[in-house]
């Protein structure tokens, strides 16, 4: 493959779908990413991912010479940083994969080059990236452009998104965004939105944090109505009666690897000012917990009524509702929860997207529902509806599952 316009670091998530779509618009693009395996994969057209429509793009850009993969970068016109931005200590952000992608591809970078950070970062993350750049290249300063361009796409629905979605761009100057502002105007047909760098990384931040905090206050009633006797759905539907009140729905918390996650790079950095975003991450995460107990509580009146040990369904480990993604889910807090608790009761745990799991022996929906004494639903699948459920059965429905 000759020179390629684009380097992109990080094939994940993110990262790869961007590659193949850039790719699909005939835009040669260099991958890289740290595992070798997943190098190897794409280069023999396969993925190595769950998102719909990715194999075929990938298949198709990596046969039309237009996606190559490899463990390092090349020389590019334009360099894309799609790499984790994790935690370390106490929920403080870990930029040190954006400066181990950054400092790969330094010496490679020429004047009117374009460096663009993807990645969810704290706010001055890409004005320090500037400075990392500069301190080793200052022959370059000011002849690079540098940007931040957060990604907002849902799992599950990426490469439609990803072309349709508005996009906000912000450059460390004017020169930068515009230049930003055309790459993405090659492949994106939402509207792009011009700002600063600073600005473009707080909006990501703060687009995650607004629903965190939402989820935070449906959660915060689901206790409330637990209390005071209410069904808080039917509460929640009438009060979203009203024209301009819009009340998200509870659950058993709030999981995935961005809504639960974003927040804390804004807590960790402004902590006296960010008191309701704190507060939200603080209440969907005892949300999990408060569900974990009332399955605990569930057990005791059980052994204390019929004089002996119930057993137990746990309906649901994925995130959210009809997927098969476990990362940082609420669900699986609560079944690990429980089973710690464990007294030699009988256990189903199902997940009717995953068939096998290196923790947890899956059980099939039907027959968890049938043998259980005691049924929790976790996560709202869509299988859980059609549920026929005995009327002997204790029913703990934590996210409105089977109404
Ligand atoms: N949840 C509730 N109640 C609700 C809605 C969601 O409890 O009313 C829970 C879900 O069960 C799940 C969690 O919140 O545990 C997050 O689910 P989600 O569907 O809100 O979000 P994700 O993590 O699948 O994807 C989000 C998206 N962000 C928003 O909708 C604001 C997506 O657009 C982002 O690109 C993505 O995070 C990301 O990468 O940041």
């Amino acid at each position: 493959m000759k020179q390629p316009e684009v380097v992109m670091i990080g094939l994940g998530y993110i990262g790869l779908p961007t590659a193949a779509l850039i790719a699909q618009n005939k835009i040669k693009v260099h991958g890289v990413d740290i595992n070798s395996k997943v190098v190897e994969t794409i280069n023999a057209g396969k993925i190595h991912i769950v998102e719909p429509e990715l194999d075929l793009a990938v298949a198709k850009a990596v046969k039309g010479g237009y996606l190559a993969a490899d463990t390092f970068p090349v020389m590019a016109n334009t360099y894309l940083i799609v790499v984790p931005t994790p935690f370390k200590g106490k929920n403080e952000p870990d930029i040190s994969f954006v400066e181990a992608a950054t400092k790969s591809i330094i010496s490679l970078l020429k004047e009117d080059d374009l460096y663009i950070i993807e990645s969810t970062s704290p706010v001055g993350t890409t004005e320090k990236m500037m400075d990392l750049i500069y301190s080793e290249r200052p022959e370059l300063r000011d002849k690079i452009n540098i940007a931040y361009c957060p990604e907002r796409v849902l799992p599950g629905n990426v490469m439609y998104e990803l072309v349709n979605n508005d996009r906000v761009i912000g450059g460390v100057d004017d020169k930068s965004t515009e230049k930003a502002i055309a790459f993405y105007k090659q492949f994106i047909k939402g509207d792009l939105h011009k700002t600063n760098a600073r600005t473009a990384e707080m909006c990501k931040l703060v687009e995650n944090s607004s629903r965190d905090v939402q989820i935070a206050f449906a959660n915060e009633l689901s206790l409330i109505c637990d209390k005071a006797d209410i069904n808080v759905w039917e509460l929640i539907e009438l009060a979203n009666k009203h024209p301009r009140v819009n009340i998200l729905q509870p659950g058993c918390g709030v999981g995935g690897h961005c809504i639960a996650v974003d927040p804390y790079f804004i807590v960790a950095e402004y902590p006296m000012e960010s008191k309701i975003i704190g507060k939200a991450r603080e209440i969907n995460n005892y949300k999990s917990f408060w569900c974990a107990e009332k399955v605990q509580t569930a057990k005791l009146e059980f052994e204390l009524k019929n004089g002996r040990k119930p057993s137990i369904a746990l309906m649901g480990l994925a995130f959210k509702p009809d997927i098969d993604d476990l990362r940082e889910s609420p669900a699986k807090y609560i079944a690990q929860k429980v089973l710690q608790n464990s007294n030699n009761e009988e256990y189903f745990i199902v997940e009717p997207n995953i068939t096998e799991h290196k923790v947890f022996k899956i059980t099939d929906y039907k027959e968890a529902a049938k043998k259980a004494d005691i049924i929790a639903f976790l996560v709202g699948h869509k299988e859980f509806k059609t549920l026929e459920i005995e009327k002997d059965k204790v029913v703990l429905d934590f996210c409105n599952a089977i109404s």
